[in-house]
């Protein structure tokens, strides 16, 4: 089995941010004040775990892939035991703006003999402005090559059952740290996206409440509602609503703590670092919120195993 497994990306060093951004952009290049506020808002966090978090899921997901029976019991070494399976299974990485880049890996994955592959993206919403653009790259890619590769395409996984398990095991963890979880707000936000997208009929809010109702039904919480984060630095209108609007009206309605989980990303990278752990927290904390934030999934094992299982399924279609 062969598994093309996709995300953002993001620049390594600083020097890269201002090539990643004009990417992002299609070849555009951004402004200096543009790019001057990324940079800082890349300062602010340090670095984006997020391709180090990719790689990881990767290996772990080529390792899962590969793993036929535990040599040993699953409590005392985990579920590979002392050996890191080999196998037939192979997991390719490809960054949509960064490196290695969609076309680089499509390239890697022909250079080894590989003729059909699942592609799937560490994202669980379709949206024109998401998967949809991952698919344009990998059909280019695919156009380049001299000979045929089919692609068994996982679109989305916005209900799978394994995932919002593990979304709810993590806002279960936070919903520990509460004072009095059933008069708390509970709030699920994605990275928003240009209004004429939603206008043009994206799936794409449709999936997001999906998700926050099968987590919301699972845990039985009182209730819950869907926001939007990191709109981009450009003058169209952005779904919404704007996560930091939504906290201000949630304090006007008389709450004093909410959880945000961010279930339109399953690692850990800017965006949520920086809009949700600096910005949004600033804004709780200027409106007198405790807003804590349930943890990412990353390159845990139980969304490895929610990978494991879409692709494994794919490949029987
Ligand atoms: O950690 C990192 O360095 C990367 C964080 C990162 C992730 C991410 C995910 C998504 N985006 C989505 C849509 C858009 C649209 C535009 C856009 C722009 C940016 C910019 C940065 C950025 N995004 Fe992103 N996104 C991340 C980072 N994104 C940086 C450029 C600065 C800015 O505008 O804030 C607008 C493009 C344009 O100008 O034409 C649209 C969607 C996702 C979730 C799905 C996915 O992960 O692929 C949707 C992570």
């Amino acid at each position: 089995m062969n598994v093309l497994l996709m995300a953002y990306g993001t620049p390594y060093t600083p020097e890269e941010i201002e090539p990643y951004y004009t990417d992002i952009r299609r070849g555009r290049r951004p402004s200096e004040e543009l790019v001057r506020e990324l940079e800082e808002r890349y300062h602010a966090i340090g670095k984006s775990p997020l391709n180090e978090i990719t790689l990881v899921q990767a290996i772990r997901l080529q390792a899962l892939l590969n793993l036929e029976a535990p040599a040993y019991p699953k409590r005392l070494l985990g579920p590979f035991g002392p050996r890191i399976p080999q196998g037939p299974a192979r997991v390719y990485v490809g960054t949509k703006h960064w490196h290695p880049s969609i076309g680089e890996a499509v390239a890697a994955m022909h250079e080894d003999g590989v003729r059909r592959a699942v592609a799937i993206v560490a994202a669980p919403h379709y949206s024109l402005r998401s998967v949809a653009e991952y698919q344009e790259k990998v059909e280019a890619a695919l156009k380049s090559l001299p000979e045929p590769m089919e692609m068994v395409w996982v679109e989305s996984y916005e209900a799978h059952p394994s995932l919002i398990a593990a979304y709810a095991r993590r806002l279960e963890e936070a919903i520990w740290r509460l004072r009095e979880p059933r008069k708390a707000a509970y709030v699920f936000t994605a990275h928003s996206i240009p209004l004429s997208a939603v206008e043009r009929g994206d799936p794409y809010p449709r999936q997001v409440e999906r998700t926050a109702e099968l987590i919301a039904k699972r845990l039985a919480l009182p209730r819950f509602s869907v926001a939007y984060q990191s709109a981009g630095r450009t003058p169209e209108p952005w779904l919404g609503p704007d996560i930091n609007e939504h906290l201000k009206s949630l304090r006007e309605e008389g709450f004093e703590e909410v959880v945000v989980q961010a279930v339109g990303f399953p690692a850990d990278h800017l965006e949520v670092y920086y809009d949700l752990d600096l910005e949004a927290q600033a804004t709780a904390k200027e409106v007198g919120l405790r807003l804590l934030r349930a943890r990412s999934l990353n390159a845990d094992l139980d969304y490895i195993q929610v990978l494991k299982e879409l692709v494994e399924a794919a490949w029987l279609r």
